[in-house]
């Protein structure tokens, strides 16, 4: 397996390890039922914001591909689709375009299929600044994602081991460049501490995408010949433990929901919990291997129509009206609240 290109490795594996039951926690949040909506499905209004960027529908397609002939057939894929929904689109990291000029074509593929999208560059945190503006002219970017993947990197066999300077690149990045800097773990979720740390250099989206989807862990392990980190499958906080860990900070950031996220109900437990936007990777890219691109559309525009349902159901007409919901988390959950000092109440 070794000269059989990682990126190429890692779709095989996402999707190889693909579990339709993810325990990302979100189902340990219940709205309560209430029987007086007081209002039509046509007010629900789908928009939300991550700071100045605006997006129409509070789901969209996370990070994942680019780098190889594959990968490069899925972004245009993906592309399409984001194009026929309207939804913003991630694409993996560049940093292999960025070493091997020949290989952008995979990233460009993106803007070329849909040249109006809303579409984000991704890069590690420990590039610096120069290589985040390249990272955005790509693709004329929107936003760029930085993301944070410590264990994924340890677990990798050739994965980096020098994890210094990471809040200084990330610090001077937000400072000047002149789109939108998104925060971004890759599955493992995110603690209070962290957050704070982030918002002390200045950044203000943070998507805490959290354990019980894809599992980079299990992805890299399985690429080692021992595979010997298989103890440490469960590590890392799951989405809804991560947005506990945010709910402190909602105010001072927006934050994104990712990691298993597999229908609506998940979607909109996120928004109860405080996440202003979803994001799907290991969901969407399932659908789009087993079923193709149009049923993916449809399966994206029932998705849509089912949020106005659900919204409904709560009396919620936009997606911050969620969080004042009434909702009740299950005993592990208010677990994790009470170990972790955090102050979560719902009226
Ligand atoms: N996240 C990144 O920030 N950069 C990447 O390059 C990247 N590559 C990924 C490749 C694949 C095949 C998948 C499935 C995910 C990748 N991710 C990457 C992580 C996702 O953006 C997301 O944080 C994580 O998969 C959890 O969400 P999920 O459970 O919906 O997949």
């Amino acid at each position: 397996t070794t000269n059989w290109n990682r990126k190429d490795q890692h779709i095989h594996f996402a999707e190889m390890q693909y579990q339709s039951n993810s325990s990302n926690g979100l189902d340990q949040v219940r709205f309560v039922h209430q029987s007086f909506a007081e209002m039509k499905t046509s007010d629900v209004n789908l928009q939300t914001s991550l700071g100045s960027l605006n997006l129409d529908y509070p789901f969209f397609i996370n990070a994942m591909t680019g780098g190889s002939d594959k990968a490069k057939i899925i972004n245009q894929n993906l592309a399409s689709i984001a194009k026929e929904t309207n939804l913003a689109m991630a694409v993996g990291s560049v940093s292999a375009a960025i070493k091997s000029p020949e290989l952008a074509d995979s990233f460009k593929i993106v803007r070329q299929v849909n040249p109006k999208g809303i579409i984000i560059s991704n890069l590690g945190a420990h590039h610096q600044l120069d290589n985040a503006k390249r990272a955005v002219d790509m693709l004329e970017a929107n936003a760029i994602q930085l993301h944070v993947n410590t264990p994924q990197e340890l677990v990798m066999p050739e994965g980096d081991r020098d994890f210094n300077g990471w809040l200084a690149n990330i610090e001077d990045i937000v400072n000047h460049i002149d789109v939108p800097v998104i925060v971004k773990e890759v599955g493992f979720g995110m603690s209070k501490e962290s957050i704070q740390q982030l918002l002390d250099i200045g950044v203000s989206i943070i998507d805490v995408s959290g354990r019980g989807g894809t599992n980079f862990i299990h992805i890299e392990n399985e690429r080692r010949d021992l595979k010997e980190f298989d103890y440490l499958l469960n590590w890392g906080q799951t989405t809804a433990e991560s947005l506990l860990e945010a709910h402190f900070y909602r105010k001072q950031a927006d934050f994104i929901a990712s990691g298993g996220i597999k229908h609506p109900l998940h979607i909109l437990a996120a928004f109860g919990l405080g996440a202003k936007a979803v994001g799907l990777s290991g969901e969407l890219l399932h659908l789009v291997l087993t079923k193709g691109n149009d049923t993916t559309i449809k399966t994206i525009e029932s998705w849509k129509q089912e949020l106005v349902a659900l919204m409904t159901m709560i009396g919620a007409k936009r997606i911050t009206d969620v969080e004042r919901k009434p909702l009740v988390l299950s005993p592990e959950l208010s677990h994790w609240c009470h170990e972790r000092h955090i102050n979560f109440k719902h009226q």
